[in-house]
């Protein structure tokens, strides 16, 4: 089979790699060929660059040196790397969540005139759970208290977060008996990387608990404060349609790609994208008008919210490029290949970095400033367009692929959905899986991975799950992936669920896969879990219920705190590739086994796609036993 075919399983994506193969343009693909073999000590985890005694590594047949210079053994080396990987995911999606809050105060003091407030329900809800009166103040007095409030809980030493109370009251008490509720959102981070500093913590287990509460103010903390102020300032979601894939990159139009994380400044490029004067702009220079399209969480964003075209996934980004349409190419924060650069400068691609946190040497850099956030956007379209006659029309090589979906579903989105706009409520969805029509829930998540064929794992593993009657919620790349192989149309339900949620999916017109939104909206999966266990009748706790998750093409450290705040929610998780603790026998074991019995979730790794899928069903099953429900025609079949 050629190359390309064996790369990506995506047809527009297959088109790309076939172009760069007959260019000799290097991608991520043939980076991770030269890169072979791969250091083993690091697959396994036991490799410690810590201090300068070192580096050191543990022979992993058990012949060579069992510990390090300082005497640290492969258990404590793999669980300090392990939390080492939590704490940098941690951090970036909770700065994102700071950055968010920061400009949520801005609007508050009016010095971020091109924001305000979107939703006010939201707000007042938020208020409420901060415990801010809101008697007597206007909406822009209460966005500065809450965002005051939220920034003050990256900083907090003392206490519990405010937003792990939005769990069930049993599993506050599991963390609370653990101590694992998280006091402050940069605290933890910090602790984390005490703790792995040389000579610090090296009890795997006492290494790996704080992990977990690390993670907690991630998923409950950082990432839950970055989409719900995201909602108050920019809109929460509704069902959207759009289409996407490289297709939505339009020939005649000046090409804008938004790439990154944070929607603040995407928002207004949106904005600025749309405005008459710059549309007079590009039609001057040729081009029919400005498309402006995302990439990557960024895309999640803007489609989430204004059913923006979604040009592609993680490992699209090379190849967005290599379409030659791409006048310019607007990053922020996170998931941002260094290679995009020199690809670029062999087409007229501009690249422009934009946080202050994300520079290219000798790349164009304009900083964003939430002050004045459309002005800087308008600058950049600009820009865009002042490129469009650069374009060497003969290297034009856009796919024709593009997918339509549904997008836009949200925690609170989904209760009014199934309930009706007056009486919102997660019963209908309670009552479908205790009658057996839905099996369970299953959360799929995460990024794309050179080492899995592009896509592969994600719609294998939700194509089986669906089939199953397991309605299936969806965020990040994993989302680009599915929506991308057409699983995200009301019309799927059909052609990929099983009876039972065919039923469902059709009596209420969604498909039968949710785009819930990016990385950091998985703390929507976690809000939505929370309603499930509130609703009454599937347990009193989140690992009661039958529901798992997964990250089949996982790659960031990001994905591994999410993995771990799940986990530690008391979610059922399985990995693609195994994270790098197999060189500990103790921390696997500890993370893929004994975990259950203390925070009611455990992870497995599972590279098939279709046996990890089995193995989310099979903990499904073991759930609906254990709440004493009737089997579903699915379960029947397959038993
Ligand atoms: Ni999530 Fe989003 Fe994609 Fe992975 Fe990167 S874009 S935050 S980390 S690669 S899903
Ligand atoms: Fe080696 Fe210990 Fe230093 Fe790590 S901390 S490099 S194991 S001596």
């Amino acid at each position: 089979m050629a190359k390309y075919l064996q790369r990506s399983i995506d047809k527009a994506s297959q088109q790309m790699l076939k172009q760069a193969e007959k260019d000799s343009v290097q991608l991520a693909w043939d980076r991770l060929e030269a890169m072979q073999p791969q250091c083993g000590f690091g697959e396994l985890g036991i490799c410690c660059r810590n201090c300068s005694m070192g580096p050191c590594r543990i022979d992993p047949f058990g012949e060579g040196p069992q510990a390090g210079v300082c005497g640290a053994n492969a258990d404590t080396i793999v669980a300090r790397n392990l939390l080492g990987h939590i704490a940098v995911g941690a951090a970036a999606h909770s700065d994102h969540g700071r950055d968010v809050a920061h400009t949520l105060a801005l609007v508050g003091s009016g010095e971020a005139h091109d924001y305000g407030i979107a939703d006010r329900v939201k707000l007042i809800e938020t208020a409420g759970i901060y415990g801010i009166p809101v008697e007597g103040k206007t909406d822009i007095q209460l966005a500065k208290e809450v965002a005051e409030k939220a920034l003050a809980e990256f900083g907090q030493q003392h206490g519990e977060l405010k937003f792990p109370s939005r769990a069930p009251k049993k599993r506050l008490d599991v963390w609370r008996k653990l101590g694992i509720v998280p006091r402050g959102i940069d605290r933890e981070i910090v602790e984390s990387l005490h703790r792995i500093h040389m000579g610090v913590d090296n009890d795997y287990k006492n290494i790996i608990l704080h992990g977990l509460r690390c993670s907690l103010g991630d998923g409950w903390g950082g990432s839950m404060i970055a989409t719900d102020l995201q909602d108050i300032m920019l809109g929460s979601p509704a069902p959207i349609r759009s289409k996407v894939n490289l297709g939505v990159l339009k020939e005649d139009h000046v090409n804008v790609v938004v790439h990154g994380h944070e929607p603040t400044l995407s928002e207004m490029a949106l904005k600025a994208a749309s405005d008459p004067e710059l549309i007079k702009l590009a039609q001057a220079q040729g081009a029919e008008g400005i498309n402006l399209v995302g990439m990557c969480c960024t895309a999640n964003e803007i489609l989430m919210r204004h059913g923006i075209h979604t040009a592609g996934n993680f490992l699209q980004q090379e190849l967005a490029i290599m379409t030659g349409s791409v006048e310019l190419m607007m990053v922020d924060v996170q998931c941002i290949m260094p290679a995009l650069t020199g690809l670029a400068s062999s087409f007229h691609t501009e690249i422009v970095t934009t946080s202050p946190k994300l520079k290219f040497p000798g790349v164009t850099h304009i900083e964003f400033k939430e002050e004045r956030a459309f002005e800087i956007a308008k600058s950049i379209i600009k820009r865009a367009v002042g490129n469009y006659k650069k374009r060497d029309k003969s290297r034009v090589n856009i796919p024709k692929e593009t997918m339509d979906l549904v997008a836009g579903f949200t925690a609170e989105q989904i209760k009014t959905i199934l309930g009706g706009r007056f009486r919102a409520t997660y019963r209908p969805l309670n009552d479908a899986i205790i009658s057996g029509r839905i099996r369970g829930i299953g959360g799929v998540v995460g990024c794309n991975n050179p080492k899995i064929k592009h896509d592969w794992a994600h719609i294998e593993m939700v194509k089986e799950l669906i089939k199953n009657d397991v309605i299936v919620l969806q965020t990040g790349c994993s989302a680009i992936a599915c929506a991308k192989a057409g699983l995200m149309t009301p019309e799927a339900a059909l052609e990929f669920a099983g009876p039972g949620l065919r039923e469902v999916c059709e009596t209420v017109g969604i498909p039968p896969v949710l785009h819930v939104g990016s990385c950091v909206d998985n703390s929507r999966i976690l809000i939505a879990a929370a309603e499930v266990v509130k609703e009454g009748g599937l347990g009193e706790d989140i690992s009661d219920l039958p529901a798992a998750g997964a990250a089949p093409e996982w790659m960031s450290q990001k994905a591994i705190s999410i993995g771990m705040y799940f986990v530690a929610s008391g979610v059922f998780t399985v990995f693609g590739g195994a994270q790098p603790v197999l060189g500990s026998k103790n921390v696997t074991d500890y993370i893929c086994g004994e975990l259950e019995d203390i925070v009611g979730g455990r992870f497995a790794f599972e590279e098939d796609p279709i046996k990890a899928a089995h193995l989310m069903i099979e903990h499904i099953d073991k759930k609906r036993a254990a709440l004493k429900l009737k089997k579903t025609i699915t379960q029947i079949s397959t038993d």
